[in-house]
Protein backbone atom coordinates (compact mmCIF):
# COMPACT_ATOMS: atom_id res chain seq x y z
CA UNK A 1 0.00 0.00 0.00
CA UNK A 2 1.33 3.33 -0.91
CA UNK A 3 1.60 6.07 1.44
CA UNK A 4 0.03 9.45 1.05
CA UNK A 5 2.82 11.34 -0.50
CA UNK A 6 3.39 8.45 -2.67
CA UNK A 7 -0.50 8.56 -3.81
CA UNK A 8 0.03 11.93 -4.49
CA UNK A 9 3.04 11.77 -6.45
CA UNK A 10 1.62 8.80 -8.39
CA UNK A 11 -1.23 11.02 -9.49
CA UNK A 12 0.61 14.05 -10.74
CA UNK A 13 2.62 12.23 -12.80
CA UNK A 14 -0.32 10.23 -14.05
CA UNK A 15 -2.15 13.22 -14.81
CA UNK A 16 -4.64 12.51 -12.39
CA UNK A 17 -6.33 15.51 -10.38
CA UNK A 18 -5.59 16.46 -6.54
CA UNK A 19 -9.50 17.14 -5.17
CA UNK A 20 -9.90 18.92 -2.29
CA UNK A 21 -10.29 16.21 0.51
CA UNK A 22 -7.38 14.35 -1.50
CA UNK A 23 -4.13 14.12 0.94
CA UNK A 24 -1.68 17.05 0.05
CA UNK A 25 1.90 18.03 0.92
CA UNK A 26 1.31 21.47 2.55
CA UNK A 27 3.66 23.42 0.20
CA UNK A 28 1.26 22.61 -2.68
CA UNK A 29 -1.70 23.48 -0.56
CA UNK A 30 0.37 26.94 0.06
CA UNK A 31 1.35 27.26 -3.63
CA UNK A 32 -2.42 26.85 -4.64
CA UNK A 33 -3.38 29.37 -2.17
CA UNK A 34 -1.13 32.15 -3.30
CA UNK A 35 -1.44 32.16 -6.79
CA UNK A 36 -5.87 30.82 -6.55
CA UNK A 37 -6.06 33.73 -4.08
CA UNK A 38 -4.14 36.28 -6.02
CA UNK A 39 -5.93 35.27 -9.38
CA UNK A 40 -8.84 36.12 -7.19
CA UNK A 41 -7.95 39.37 -6.22
CA UNK A 42 -6.48 40.07 -9.56
CA UNK A 43 -10.30 39.46 -11.08
CA UNK A 44 -11.93 41.58 -8.53
CA UNK A 45 -9.84 44.84 -8.78
CA UNK A 46 -9.66 44.17 -12.25
CA UNK A 47 -13.19 45.45 -12.94
CA UNK A 48 -11.98 48.87 -11.02
CA UNK A 49 -10.10 50.46 -14.71
CA UNK A 50 -13.19 49.24 -16.75
CA UNK A 51 -15.65 49.79 -14.37
CA UNK A 52 -14.83 53.89 -14.72
CA UNK A 53 -16.23 53.52 -17.92
CA UNK A 54 -19.46 52.08 -17.61
CA UNK A 55 -20.77 55.88 -17.26
CA UNK A 56 -19.26 57.01 -20.47
CA UNK A 57 -19.28 54.22 -22.77
CA UNK A 58 -19.71 56.31 -26.22
CA UNK A 59 -23.35 53.86 -27.12
CA UNK A 60 -25.61 52.30 -24.81
CA UNK A 61 -24.68 49.08 -27.02
CA UNK A 62 -21.24 49.44 -26.02
CA UNK A 63 -22.36 50.09 -21.92
CA UNK A 64 -24.49 47.19 -22.15
CA UNK A 65 -21.47 45.57 -23.34
CA UNK A 66 -19.08 46.76 -20.98
CA UNK A 67 -21.69 46.38 -18.15
CA UNK A 68 -21.47 42.46 -18.76
CA UNK A 69 -18.15 41.91 -18.90
CA UNK A 70 -16.83 43.53 -16.17
CA UNK A 71 -20.05 41.51 -14.30
CA UNK A 72 -18.35 38.52 -15.99
CA UNK A 73 -15.30 39.89 -13.93
CA UNK A 74 -16.85 39.96 -10.44
CA UNK A 75 -18.26 36.04 -11.58
CA UNK A 76 -14.39 35.19 -11.91
CA UNK A 77 -13.83 36.25 -8.53
CA UNK A 78 -16.22 34.37 -7.35
CA UNK A 79 -15.47 31.12 -8.45
CA UNK A 80 -12.02 31.61 -7.44
CA UNK A 81 -12.34 32.26 -3.93
CA UNK A 82 -15.19 29.51 -4.00
CA UNK A 83 -12.34 27.26 -5.01
CA UNK A 84 -9.48 28.77 -2.82
CA UNK A 85 -11.95 27.97 0.23
CA UNK A 86 -12.02 24.26 -0.98
CA UNK A 87 -7.98 24.61 0.13
CA UNK A 88 -9.05 25.57 3.83
CA UNK A 89 -8.89 29.00 4.46
CA UNK A 90 -12.13 31.09 4.37
CA UNK A 91 -12.92 33.76 2.01
CA UNK A 92 -12.72 36.19 4.87
CA UNK A 93 -9.27 35.69 5.64
CA UNK A 94 -8.05 35.72 2.03
CA UNK A 95 -9.80 39.07 1.63
CA UNK A 96 -8.27 40.33 4.86
CA UNK A 97 -4.98 39.68 2.98
CA UNK A 98 -5.90 41.54 0.16
CA UNK A 99 -6.89 44.50 2.42
CA UNK A 100 -4.05 44.60 4.46
CA UNK A 101 -1.37 44.78 1.52
CA UNK A 102 -0.41 41.22 2.17
CA UNK A 103 -1.68 39.82 -0.97
CA UNK A 104 -0.60 40.75 -4.24
CA UNK A 105 -2.77 41.14 -7.41
CA UNK A 106 -1.85 41.50 -11.11
CA UNK A 107 0.38 44.66 -11.55
CA UNK A 108 -1.65 45.55 -14.42
CA UNK A 109 -4.48 46.95 -12.86
CA UNK A 110 -2.34 50.20 -10.72
CA UNK A 111 -2.51 51.67 -14.40
CA UNK A 112 -5.22 54.68 -15.21
CA UNK A 113 -7.87 53.84 -17.95
CA UNK A 114 -7.38 57.88 -19.16
CA UNK A 115 -9.56 57.45 -22.52
CA UNK A 116 -12.08 55.31 -24.11
CA UNK A 117 -9.37 53.64 -26.58
CA UNK A 118 -8.12 52.12 -22.86
CA UNK A 119 -11.02 50.04 -22.49
CA UNK A 120 -10.13 48.20 -25.93
CA UNK A 121 -6.50 48.00 -25.35
CA UNK A 122 -7.56 46.03 -21.89
CA UNK A 123 -9.80 43.79 -23.90
CA UNK A 124 -7.12 43.17 -26.16
CA UNK A 125 -3.88 42.99 -24.57
CA UNK A 126 -4.77 42.26 -20.89
CA UNK A 127 -7.85 40.11 -21.58
CA UNK A 128 -5.43 38.58 -24.18
CA UNK A 129 -2.23 37.92 -22.19
CA UNK A 130 -4.96 36.42 -19.42
CA UNK A 131 -6.04 33.59 -21.87
CA UNK A 132 -2.39 32.86 -22.76
CA UNK A 133 -1.59 32.46 -19.27
CA UNK A 134 -4.95 30.58 -18.05
CA UNK A 135 -5.84 28.74 -21.24
CA UNK A 136 -2.49 26.16 -19.74
CA UNK A 137 -4.01 26.59 -16.36
CA UNK A 138 -7.26 24.40 -17.51
CA UNK A 139 -4.92 21.38 -16.97
CA UNK A 140 -3.69 22.61 -13.71
CA UNK A 141 -3.27 19.66 -11.35
CA UNK A 142 -5.74 20.78 -8.53
CA UNK A 143 -9.30 19.96 -9.84
CA UNK A 144 -11.27 23.26 -8.78
CA UNK A 145 -8.71 25.54 -9.94
CA UNK A 146 -8.89 23.59 -13.43
CA UNK A 147 -12.73 23.24 -13.30
CA UNK A 148 -13.13 26.83 -12.60
CA UNK A 149 -10.36 28.23 -15.39
CA UNK A 150 -12.45 26.28 -18.15
CA UNK A 151 -15.42 28.63 -17.53
CA UNK A 152 -13.27 31.86 -17.15
CA UNK A 153 -11.20 31.31 -20.51
CA UNK A 154 -14.50 31.20 -22.29
CA UNK A 155 -15.81 34.35 -21.21
CA UNK A 156 -12.17 35.81 -21.86
CA UNK A 157 -12.50 35.05 -25.08
CA UNK A 158 -15.38 36.90 -25.78
CA UNK A 159 -13.93 39.91 -23.89
CA UNK A 160 -10.52 39.67 -25.68
CA UNK A 161 -12.56 40.06 -28.73
CA UNK A 162 -15.03 42.62 -27.65
CA UNK A 163 -11.90 44.28 -27.07
CA UNK A 164 -9.86 44.31 -30.19
CA UNK A 165 -13.20 45.57 -31.86
CA UNK A 166 -13.37 48.65 -30.21
CA UNK A 167 -9.83 49.34 -31.16
CA UNK A 168 -10.52 47.82 -34.65
CA UNK A 169 -13.61 50.44 -34.64
CA UNK A 170 -11.13 53.45 -33.61
CA UNK A 171 -8.30 52.16 -35.82
CA UNK A 172 -10.77 52.90 -38.84
CA UNK A 173 -11.94 56.23 -37.55
CA UNK A 174 -10.77 59.98 -37.39
CA UNK A 175 -7.28 61.23 -37.00
CA UNK A 176 -8.30 61.91 -33.73
CA UNK A 177 -9.48 58.31 -33.02
CA UNK A 178 -6.73 56.53 -34.49
CA UNK A 179 -4.35 58.49 -32.62
CA UNK A 180 -6.02 57.66 -29.61
CA UNK A 181 -6.02 53.95 -30.43
CA UNK A 182 -2.21 54.33 -30.81
CA UNK A 183 -1.21 55.65 -27.37
CA UNK A 184 -3.44 53.13 -25.68
CA UNK A 185 -1.19 50.60 -27.23
CA UNK A 186 1.67 52.73 -26.46
CA UNK A 187 0.87 52.58 -22.63
CA UNK A 188 -0.65 49.18 -21.82
CA UNK A 189 1.74 47.22 -24.23
CA UNK A 190 4.68 47.00 -21.75
CA UNK A 191 2.88 46.31 -18.49
CA UNK A 192 0.64 43.37 -19.95
CA UNK A 193 3.90 41.91 -20.85
CA UNK A 194 4.43 41.95 -17.23
CA UNK A 195 1.70 40.37 -16.26
CA UNK A 196 3.56 36.84 -17.42
CA UNK A 197 5.30 37.62 -14.05
CA UNK A 198 9.41 37.87 -14.09
CA UNK A 199 11.99 36.24 -16.25
CA UNK A 200 12.20 32.77 -15.52
CA UNK A 201 15.45 33.02 -13.73
CA UNK A 202 13.89 35.61 -11.47
CA UNK A 203 10.81 33.04 -10.62
CA UNK A 204 10.97 31.68 -7.55
CA UNK A 205 7.62 30.09 -7.84
CA UNK A 206 7.94 28.59 -11.45
CA UNK A 207 10.09 25.16 -10.78
CA UNK A 208 8.20 24.22 -7.88
CA UNK A 209 4.46 25.01 -9.45
CA UNK A 210 5.13 23.21 -12.31
CA UNK A 211 6.83 19.99 -10.76
CA UNK A 212 3.50 20.03 -9.21
CA UNK A 213 1.79 20.77 -12.71
CA UNK A 214 0.07 23.63 -11.57
CA UNK A 215 2.03 25.88 -14.56
CA UNK A 216 2.48 24.02 -17.45
CA UNK A 217 4.73 26.54 -18.99
CA UNK A 218 7.21 29.15 -18.02
CA UNK A 219 6.77 32.83 -17.67
CA UNK A 220 9.00 33.45 -20.70
CA UNK A 221 7.42 30.71 -22.51
CA UNK A 222 4.31 32.32 -22.62
CA UNK A 223 5.35 35.96 -22.63
CA UNK A 224 6.93 34.36 -25.59
CA UNK A 225 3.66 32.79 -27.44
CA UNK A 226 1.91 36.47 -26.57
CA UNK A 227 4.49 38.57 -28.13
CA UNK A 228 3.96 36.48 -31.49
CA UNK A 229 0.54 36.63 -31.26
CA UNK A 230 0.49 40.38 -30.91
CA UNK A 231 2.82 41.16 -33.30
CA UNK A 232 0.39 39.80 -36.58
CA UNK A 233 -3.07 40.78 -34.83
CA UNK A 234 -1.50 44.73 -34.64
CA UNK A 235 -1.36 44.22 -38.18
CA UNK A 236 -5.10 44.04 -38.66
CA UNK A 237 -5.19 47.84 -36.70
CA UNK A 238 -2.75 48.96 -38.97
CA UNK A 239 -0.86 50.17 -35.98
CA UNK A 240 2.27 49.90 -34.30
CA UNK A 241 3.91 47.91 -30.76
CA UNK A 242 5.83 50.56 -28.98
CA UNK A 243 9.08 48.42 -29.33
CA UNK A 244 11.71 49.08 -31.87
CA UNK A 245 13.48 46.42 -31.09
CA UNK A 246 10.72 43.86 -32.34
CA UNK A 247 11.99 41.46 -35.21
CA UNK A 248 11.50 38.36 -36.26
CA UNK A 249 14.20 35.81 -35.39
CA UNK A 250 14.71 33.10 -38.18
CA UNK A 251 16.56 31.11 -35.66
CA UNK A 252 14.31 30.68 -32.82
CA UNK A 253 10.78 30.96 -34.67
CA UNK A 254 9.87 34.07 -33.03
CA UNK A 255 9.89 37.51 -32.93
CA UNK A 256 12.56 38.74 -30.43
CA UNK A 257 11.61 42.02 -28.26
CA UNK A 258 13.28 44.72 -26.41
CA UNK A 259 14.21 44.48 -22.41
CA UNK A 260 10.76 44.79 -19.85
CA UNK A 261 11.93 47.54 -17.53
CA UNK A 262 11.62 45.77 -14.29
CA UNK A 263 12.17 48.27 -12.12
CA UNK A 264 8.81 49.45 -12.78
CA UNK A 265 7.28 46.30 -12.31
CA UNK A 266 9.37 45.49 -8.95
CA UNK A 267 7.88 49.11 -7.82
CA UNK A 268 4.12 48.31 -8.69
CA UNK A 269 4.48 45.01 -6.54
CA UNK A 270 5.93 47.02 -4.06
CA UNK A 271 2.72 49.02 -3.68
CA UNK A 272 4.23 52.41 -5.81
CA UNK A 273 2.67 52.26 -9.38
CA UNK A 274 0.39 55.16 -10.55
CA UNK A 275 -3.21 53.85 -9.16
CA UNK A 276 -1.96 51.24 -6.30
CA UNK A 277 -3.21 53.47 -3.27
CA UNK A 278 -6.65 54.34 -5.05
CA UNK A 279 -7.24 50.54 -5.73
CA UNK A 280 -6.85 49.12 -2.78
CA UNK A 281 -8.64 51.86 -0.79
CA UNK A 282 -11.38 51.58 -3.65
CA UNK A 283 -12.22 47.65 -2.58
CA UNK A 284 -11.78 48.60 1.10
CA UNK A 285 -14.54 51.55 0.89
CA UNK A 286 -16.43 48.84 -1.48
CA UNK A 287 -16.50 45.93 1.58
CA UNK A 288 -16.79 47.99 4.53
CA UNK A 289 -20.10 50.12 2.47
CA UNK A 290 -21.56 46.29 1.43
CA UNK A 291 -20.91 44.84 5.14
CA UNK A 292 -25.10 45.39 5.85
CA UNK A 293 -25.73 43.17 2.61
CA UNK A 294 -23.41 40.31 3.84
CA UNK A 295 -25.18 40.71 6.82
CA UNK A 296 -28.63 40.39 5.33
CA UNK A 297 -27.85 37.39 3.17
CA UNK A 298 -26.61 35.67 5.61
CA UNK A 299 -30.11 36.26 8.11
CA UNK A 300 -31.95 35.61 4.83
CA UNK A 301 -29.31 32.33 4.28
CA UNK A 302 -30.20 31.26 8.19
CA UNK A 303 -34.01 31.80 7.77
CA UNK A 304 -34.04 30.04 4.54
CA UNK A 305 -32.51 26.72 5.92
CA UNK A 306 -35.11 27.61 8.72
CA UNK A 307 -38.09 27.02 7.13
CA UNK A 308 -36.49 24.38 4.62
CA UNK A 309 -35.58 22.41 8.02
CA UNK A 310 -39.10 22.80 9.35
CA UNK A 311 -40.91 22.07 5.93
CA UNK A 312 -38.46 19.00 5.35
CA UNK A 313 -39.58 18.05 9.05
CA UNK A 314 -43.19 18.37 8.36
CA UNK A 315 -43.26 16.40 5.94
CA UNK A 316 -41.25 13.09 6.95
CA UNK A 317 -43.54 13.20 9.55
CA UNK A 318 -46.55 14.06 7.99
N1 LIG B 1 1.54 41.12 -10.81
O1 LIG B 1 7.67 33.25 -8.96
P1 LIG B 1 6.74 34.02 -9.81
C1 LIG B 1 -7.80 39.21 -15.58
C2 LIG B 1 4.53 37.91 -8.19
S1 LIG B 1 -7.13 38.85 -14.05
C3 LIG B 1 1.68 40.99 -9.48
O2 LIG B 1 6.92 33.94 -11.28
P2 LIG B 1 4.24 32.58 -10.03
C4 LIG B 1 -8.72 40.32 -15.73
C5 LIG B 1 4.18 36.48 -7.84
O3 LIG B 1 2.87 36.41 -7.32
C6 LIG B 1 -5.98 37.59 -14.43
N2 LIG B 1 2.50 40.06 -8.91
O4 LIG B 1 5.23 33.65 -9.39
C7 LIG B 1 -9.50 40.73 -14.66
C8 LIG B 1 5.26 36.17 -6.84
O5 LIG B 1 4.97 36.80 -5.59
P3 LIG B 1 4.68 35.94 -4.24
C9 LIG B 1 -4.88 37.48 -13.45
C10 LIG B 1 3.17 39.25 -9.75
O6 LIG B 1 3.03 32.54 -9.18
C11 LIG B 1 -10.31 41.84 -14.79
C12 LIG B 1 6.46 36.93 -7.39
O7 LIG B 1 5.94 37.96 -8.21
N3 LIG B 1 -4.20 36.26 -13.78
O8 LIG B 1 -7.47 38.57 -16.51
O9 LIG B 1 4.92 31.29 -10.30
C13 LIG B 1 -10.35 42.55 -15.99
C14 LIG B 1 7.39 36.06 -8.19
O10 LIG B 1 6.76 35.56 -9.39
C15 LIG B 1 3.06 39.33 -11.14
C16 LIG B 1 -3.67 35.45 -12.85
O11 LIG B 1 -3.69 35.73 -11.68
C17 LIG B 1 2.20 40.31 -11.67
N4 LIG B 1 2.04 40.48 -12.98
O12 LIG B 1 3.86 33.20 -11.47
C18 LIG B 1 -9.60 42.12 -17.06
C19 LIG B 1 -3.10 34.16 -13.37
N5 LIG B 1 3.85 38.38 -11.70
O13 LIG B 1 3.29 35.41 -4.36
C20 LIG B 1 -8.80 41.00 -16.95
C21 LIG B 1 -2.72 33.18 -12.30
C22 LIG B 1 4.45 37.76 -10.68
O14 LIG B 1 5.70 34.83 -4.20
N6 LIG B 1 -1.39 33.38 -11.82
N7 LIG B 1 4.05 38.27 -9.51
O15 LIG B 1 4.80 36.96 -3.15
C23 LIG B 1 -0.28 32.93 -12.44
O16 LIG B 1 -0.35 32.33 -13.49
C24 LIG B 1 1.05 33.14 -11.76
O17 LIG B 1 0.80 33.42 -10.39
C25 LIG B 1 1.91 34.28 -12.39
C26 LIG B 1 3.19 34.43 -11.55
C27 LIG B 1 2.30 33.89 -13.81
C28 LIG B 1 1.16 35.61 -12.39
Amino acid sequence: MLDPEELFNQKIEQEIRIEPKDWMPEDYRRMLIRQMSQHAHSEIVGMLPEGNWITRAPSLRRKATLIAKVQDEAGHGLYLYSATETLGITREETIEQLHAGKAKYSSIFNYPTLTWADIGAIGWLVDGAAIMNQVPLCRASYGPYARAMIRICKEESFHQRQGFEILLTLSRGSEAQKHMCQDAINRWWWPSLMMFGPNDDASPNSQRSMQWNIKRFTNDELRQKFVDVCVDQVKTLEMQLPDPEIKWNEETGHYDFGEINWEEFYEVLKGNGPCNKERLEARKQAHDQGAWVREAAAVHAAKSNYSTNTTTHGFQTA
